[in-house]
Order: structure tokens, then sequence, then C-alpha cells
């Protein structure tokens, strides 16, 4: 039991730690459109905020709740939406860039169980500069 609670604590200050040392770059926003059960493939979009002095790129990915995470861009061509995959993103110093619906997302592949609205989705991105930062991203309607 005190295993167990130190270690809960332990991640709880490495949680807390990594987002106070994230302190330069915040997500904000986090949100999963919810889509029908049937579908095994599903979009998020979060804003990304990058208050230092150099730019910094979204390189991958990953949640527990899904088999893999893509970075996709979204386009028009002859009326038609198409989209494709990214290898990172980059976020210039000192701005924010916002992945929302006909623009960036993050495609989220292999869904391993039914989400429904107002569930939370624990996603983990990893930066260019080796920082991890982590959301929950909410299934909105
Ligand atoms: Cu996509």
């Amino acid at each position: 039991m005190k295993y167990f609670t130190r270690i809960t604590l332990f991640g709880l200050m490495t949680l807390v730690f990594a987002q106070s040392r994230a302190g330069d770059i915040t997500v904000q926003d986090a949100w999963i459109p919810e889509a029908p059960p049937t579908a095994k493939v599903l979009a998020c979009y979060l804003s990304i905020d990058n208050q230092s002095d150099a730019a910094v790129m979204l390189e991958s990915a990953a949640s527990g709740d899904f088999g893999s995470i893509e970075i996709h861009a979204s386009e028009i061509h002859d009326g038609m939406m198409h989209m494709h995959k990214e290898h990172h993103l980059t976020i210039d110093a000192r701005s924010s860039l916002k992945l929302q619906q006909g623009g960036y997302h993050l495609m989220l592949m292999n869904k391993k169980k039914t989400l429904s609205a107002g569930d939370l989705i624990d996603i983990e991105l990893h930066f260019s500069n080796d920082e991890v930062i982590h959301v929950k991203a909410e299934v909105r309607k």
C-alpha cells in the first residue's frame, strides 16, 4: 500500500514537473469530436502555444486508448477534402498553432475502447526539445 502511494505520488510529481518545466510550451483546449461507435479513427484538435525564444516541433503523439496517432493536414482539392500525414508540426518562437477542423489535426488510429461525449482521453505529445506534455482531450458531441 505504501509502495503504491509512493508510486502514485511520484507519478503526480513527474506530471507537475513536466508541466512546469514545459512552461514555455502549453497545450490547451484538446478535444475529440464524438464519432459513431463503429468509427476506428477519430480526429483530435488542440492549440499549442510556444512562449520560448526558439521554434519547437511537435514530433509525435501517443495514447493508451489508440494503436497509434499520426499528425495530419487537411486540404481541399477539386472540392474534396483530403488529408495527408506530416512528419512534424513547427510552432515558431513566441507564437501558437491551432489544430482545427479543416486544417491540422491528430489522427487517432485503431481505437481500443468505445468513447462517448464527456470522456477524457490521455494523450502525450512529444516535442523536439525532448519535452513531453500530457493532455486530457475531451470527447465532445
Ligand atoms: Cu486525418
